[in-house]
């Protein structure tokens, strides 16, 4: 099978809700030598986001938004450890730390995140999903890193990301931290308003983004 029917078939699995036909072609992709990133970007996510026009227009409901997302993590799980078995290697570049915000429990886009993050060197704590702008503090307290990184896929929890720079602020660690953000409904203007230092909107441009804030 080529690349383009490899990936046309794993957005077709995921749109299928069916895990196991999305697993067998994902080793497929690997066995085949195909970067782990281009099968997220080309065949997952693009099933993904037909997953969640179908289920806007009512023609899927919760539990198969469910599935497909269960379907796509167990692929994704199994093309990081190519991607981190690569460059695990190198130097760090940097300690971050991550987590999907307070009330928001996606978090498929951040664990990509944080696993490409890793792979590039950086020394990444992954806090989970549904995390206070408490912990967030705690966190920086205790582990003093570089970047803090937060995604959120609701419109209604991107405010929490702005309690969190708040929360940073009010303790005086602000200065003391890199803020980035990213999510699908989050942009570079939300970004600015709430005054956070970098937006992405996918985890190369993360990377590219960590990358920068700490050189
Ligand atoms: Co939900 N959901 N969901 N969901 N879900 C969305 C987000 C939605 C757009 C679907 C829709 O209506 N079309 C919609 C939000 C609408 C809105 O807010 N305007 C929605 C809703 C409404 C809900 C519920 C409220 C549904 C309900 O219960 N009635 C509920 C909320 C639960 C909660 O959080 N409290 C809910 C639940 C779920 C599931 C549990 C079923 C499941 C999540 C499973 C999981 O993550 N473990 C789920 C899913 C799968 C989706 C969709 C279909 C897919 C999300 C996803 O994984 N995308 C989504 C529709 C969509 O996005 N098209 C939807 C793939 C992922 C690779 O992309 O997360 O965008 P993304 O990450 C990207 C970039 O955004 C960026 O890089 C990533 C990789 O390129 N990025 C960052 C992400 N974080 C970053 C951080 C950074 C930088 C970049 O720096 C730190």
């Amino acid at each position: 099978m080529s690349s383009e029917q490899l990936f046309e078939g794993i957005k077709n699995a995921i749109v299928d809700l069916d895990r196991e036909e999305c697993l067998k072609l994902a080793q497929e992709a690997l066995d085949a030598g195909i970067n782990p990133l281009e099968v997220i970007e080309n065949g997952l996510k693009k099933g993904i986001q037909i997953v969640g026009t179908k289920y806007d227009d009512g023609e899927l409901f919760i539990v198969d938004l469910m599935m497909a997302a269960s379907a796509m993590k167990a692929a994704v799980e199994l093309l990081e450890l190519h991607i981190s078995a690569e460059l695990k290697q190198q130097a760090r570049a940097g300690k971050i730390i991550i987590g999907t915000v307070e009330g928001d429990v996606h978090d498929i886009g951040k664990t990509i995140v944080s696993t490409l993050l890793a792979a590039n060197g950086f020394e990444v704590i992954d806090l989970g999903t549904e995390v206070p702008s408490s912990r967030f503090v705690e966190k920086v307290k205790e582990l003093k890193p570089d970047i803090v990184g937060m995604s959120a896929l609701l419109t209604t929890t991107m405010p929490q990301m702005q309690e969190v720079i708040e929360a940073l602020e009010k303790e005086d660690l602000r200065d003391s931290v890199k803020v980035m953000v990213g999510g699908a409904p989050v942009t570079q203007e939300f970004a600015e308003k709430i005054g956070a230092d970098g937006y992405a909107k996918d985890a190369e441009k993360a990377v590219k983004w960590a990358k920068a804030l700490t050189s």
